[in-house]
């Protein structure tokens, strides 16, 4: 058994040196995650430097306290100075350590966490832990030697693979690809450390350091690289850090370790000074920030989630269904047909399988999954239930029939929950003598795919039933905004605007392959007419029949669209839409016939087709855009900017690196922006121009209006 612990306690620090009989033991605690900021940098230092000290100490362990290894440097010093040392010096004073450090991984060893690992002797992780350089995933790459020392532990091949994924390897396979040299289970990563240590001393020499072994980098084919350029100028032709990933590791192959890690340490700098940097690291937190509502005061009670309900066996039920059983929650799924039941539960499975082709889940989890999800006809099953989450027709009329009847059948104190995607959710919980009890959840389709959960809370919803549902969200893997009761909330909100832009833009002579390219080069995934594909135009159809038959002001007149919805033109679930699609593929191509509506629409309007810039098509999308989030935040459907941000990041493909709309419109230039709005308002018109009374004050401030 080690003698007693001998702590040299360093005093007011993170980082604390102990010998247990023959290995000086540094410990990390430094909560939540063991960010490596400034505290610990320093630390770390300190207490090498004691354990070098320390005569008897013959071995060195690294081990970390609470839920993780060092998770990556911290973040938060972004952008400011780094105060010394840098982790870089961190790093090559482990490197350089006369006596042999090893480090003991628990959970998610990631960043400059595993880049200190890295330069230890020897890495021993639990079987449960998580390796991984994230990096690229804010805009960066691996700065602290990650892209000199990974490709000598791995080769060069696996190394890309990991750097630019920014995916992490669980334990075994760490020891297989020859990141760690030894798994361990069930134990402490103390004691993990303890026995390798144990085993490193009888076995009497000194292990190589990693920036000096050459057996994995040698021979490396040069033509690697080449591929790997021509695949991202392909892949992720605007992303500037994995370019430079790929010049890093690249170094580490062809030039000598410090001339490498001085290349590395310029590559990482060009890209911490990247606006890329700053837009990824802002969408980090703004998924993080959302989670805490202004005014929802922490520690709120919260109800138990046992059970769920879902009203309604359509694609949006199924996914939802999903999104519940995926975290292990029995969903009963009810619908008033037995068909209905049968198709729903058939493509929840198919949804199912085909992650399992992919290798995502095993058959046994397929059929654990499925089992967790019970179809029925019967409102009675649901009297049990915690939560219901409703998802019929978007139609008032059907929605408030259900919540009658929900509220006559369920327990007191059931949380009852509409998927509605326009409607009034105080209208829908007036249906009910529990409005206290009743909110929004609006999924994005697929439910079961897209992370984005619009929480809306009614004129009466309690802050228990907000708080549940906001951690209920969590649970589930989905970000959850609380949002206010509007039409569109606010995502659909604002799509809605420049679903009216995109469909003027056509009208006055632009394409729609012109408006999606433009959308497209900008950085969302799809334009938005191919989203109108993916989506269905059927869906958007119904909805301004809806409104139209309700005799609703602000309800549009049929447009082109709708020509093709009454043509059977869906989109993609008709191999025909705004565009034409090959069986099989989802790959958009324009089709002449859809071009003669428009042109038939154009004259039936009276509209002389003018040639549009691509200029002209990004400031109308985008601007109108700013101009009715810019509203949103007057009127507190949005609590904040942060908000905005996530919700179009989550929901609706917003390019990460750009940070979120509000994030990027202030680096686009709010007097830009207030003054394109003022011009359209006076040329184009239309509500959707009438300015933003805070767009406005803050352009004329010169102050900013994201966060
Ligand atoms: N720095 C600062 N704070 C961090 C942080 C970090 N690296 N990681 C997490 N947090 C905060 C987070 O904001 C939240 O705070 C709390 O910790 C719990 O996080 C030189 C330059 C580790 C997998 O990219 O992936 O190293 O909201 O809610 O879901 O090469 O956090 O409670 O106030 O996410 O259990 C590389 C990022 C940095 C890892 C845990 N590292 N973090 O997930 O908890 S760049 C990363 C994560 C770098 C070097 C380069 C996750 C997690 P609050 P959480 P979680």
């Amino acid at each position: 058994m080690p003698s007693p612990a001998q702590t040299e306690a360093i005093p007011s620090n993170p980082v604390q040196y102990a010998r247990q009989g023959r290995v000086g033991v540094i410990t990390v605690d430094y909560p939540p995650v063991n960010a490596v900021g400034h505290g610990v940098r320093s630390g770390l230092v300190a207490a090498l430097e004691a354990g070098l000290a320390d005569a008897e100490a013959e071995a060195l362990l690294l081990v970390c306290a609470g839920r993780t290894f060092m998770a990556g440097a911290d973040i938060r010093e972004f952008g400011k100075p780094s105060a010394p040392p840098t982790l870089p010096e961190v790093v090559a004073r482990l490197d350089a350590s006369t006596k042999p450090v090893i480090a003991a991984i628990h959970g998610t060893a990631l960043g400059g966490g595993l880049e200190v690992a890295l330069a230890c002797h020897l890495r021993v992780a639990l079987k449960s832990a998580k390796l991984g350089l994230p990096e690229v995933k804010l805009g960066l790459l691996p700065g602290a030697g990650g892209t000199q020392r990974l490709p000598r532990l791995v080769g060069a091949a696996k190394a890309l693979d990991m750097i630019l994924s920014g995916d992490p390897v669980g334990g075994e396979e760490a020891l297989t690809i020859g990141l760690v040299d030894a798994v361990e289970d069930d134990v402490s990563p103390l004691e993990a450390g303890l026995r390798t240590a144990d085993r490193l001393l009888a076995d009497g020499r000194m292990p190589e350091p990693v920036s000096a072994r050459t057996d994995r980098i040698a021979g490396t084919d040069p033509a690697l690289f080449t591929a790997k350029r021509a695949e991202l100028a392909k892949r992720q032709p605007q992303l500037f850090s994995p370019h430079r990933i790929v010049d890093a590791v690249e170094a580490a192959v062809t030039l000598p370790f410090a001339e490498g890690t001085a290349r590395e340490r310029e590559l990482f700098l060009a890209c911490m000074d990247s606006p890329q940097r700053a837009g990824l690291i802002h969408a980090f937190f703004a998924e993080r920030e959302v989670a805490k509502v202004p005014g929802l005061p922490a520690g709120t009670p919260t109800r138990e989630i046992r059970k769920v309900g879902v009203i309604g066996a359509g694609t949006m039920g199924g996914g939802i269904a999903m999104c519940f059983a995926n975290a292990g929650i029995p969903v009963v799924l009810v619908d008033s047909a037995q068909e209905a039941l049968d198709r729903g539960t058939a493509a929840i499975r198919r949804n199912y399988e085909a992650t399992a082709r992919k290798g995502r889940l095993t058959a046994a989890q397929v059929e654990e999954r499925m089992a967790l999800i019970r179809p029925t006809l019967s409102y009675g099953d649901l009297a049990d239930a915690d939560l219901v989450v409703e998802a019929a027709f978007e139609s008032m009329e059907v929605k408030r029939t259900i919540f009658r009847t929900l509220d006559d059948t369920c327990k007191p104190g059931a949380i009852l929950a509409t998927n509605t995607s326009t409607l009034d959710v105080d209208a829908i919980a007036a249906a009910t003598g529990r409005p206290q009890d009743v909110l929004g959840m609006h999924f994005f389709s697929p439910a079961n795919v897209m992370r984005l959960l619009e929480v809306v809370r009614g004129a009466r919803t309690s802050d228990t039933v907000l708080a549940t549902v906001m951690g209920l969200a969590r649970r589930i893997g989905k970000v959850g905004v609380a949002v206010g009761v509007c039409y569109g909330f606010v995502g659909n909100r604002i799509l809605h605007q420049r679903g009216r832009e995109s469909m003027a833009l056509v009208e006055e002579g632009a394409s729609p392959e012109q408006v999606d390219r433009v959308l497209t080069e900008f950085g969302f995934p799809l334009g938005h007419f191919s989203m109108t594909d993916l989506a269905g135009i059927d869906v958007g159809w119904r909805i301004r029949e809806e409104r139209r038959k309700a005799g609703d002001p602000e309800a549009q007149a049929p447009n082109w669209l709708d020509v093709l919805a009454e043509r059977g033109r869906y989109g993609q679930k008709t191999s025909a839409g705004v565009y034409r699609y090959e069986p099989g593929s989802r790959t958009p191509i324009p089709d002449p016939e859809v071009a003669a509506v428009i042109e038939e629409d154009r004259r039936n309007r009276g509209i002389a087709p003018r040639a549009v810039s691509d200029e002209e098509v990004r400031e109308r999308c985008l601007y109108v855009m700013v101009n009715e989030a810019a509203k949103i935040l007057e009127e507190g459907i949005a609590a904040r900017p942060v908000d905005i941000d996530a919700i179009w990041l989550h929901g609706y493909g917003f390019p990460s690196w750009r940070g979120g709309l509000l994030f990027w419109a202030d680096r686009e230039g709010l007097g830009k922006i207030a003054a394109s709005v003022q011009r359209y308002h006076r040329d184009i018109g239309g509500p959707q121009w009438r300015p933003s009374a805070l767009l406005l004050q803050r352009a004329a401030d010169g102050q900013p209006i994201g966060c």
